[in-house]
């Protein structure tokens, strides 16, 4: 599948800019560190991404995230594993603060 790079402004669109920007950089929310599987690039620039399970926090699932304008997704591709931190922002919607690759797992 062709990877894109998520444009700043579609970022933008996801919620009140103001308010996402500010949750990018200084999360009010806890910020959890995991690690999961590139399931798909949405059309909205959301990243679907199925996670393991975060104790006390979340079951292993699979849901979206709206990345900050920081992550770099450049050479991140759909079923790549991957490690991630994420907060939540406005709107209950999760916020992807950074992503790194997770080893050579395939
Ligand atoms: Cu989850």
């Amino acid at each position: 599948m062709k990877r894109r790079v998520i444009p700043l402004v579609l970022a933008l669109c996801l919620g009140s800019p103001r308010a996402l920007l500010a949750q990018c950089h200084e999360p009010e929310e806890p910020v959890h560190a995991t690690r999961g599987r590139v399931v798909a690039f949405e059309r909205n620039g959301l990243v679907r991404i199925a996670h393991e399970a975060i104790p006390g926090v979340m079951a292993a699932m699979t849901m979206v995230f709206a990345p900050c304008p920081a992550v770099d997704l450049t050479g991140v591709a759909v079923g790549d594993t991957i490690s991630f931190r994420f907060t939540r922002g406005p709107g209950g919607r999760f916020l992807l603060l950074a992503l790194e690759p997770a080893g050579s797992s395939r």
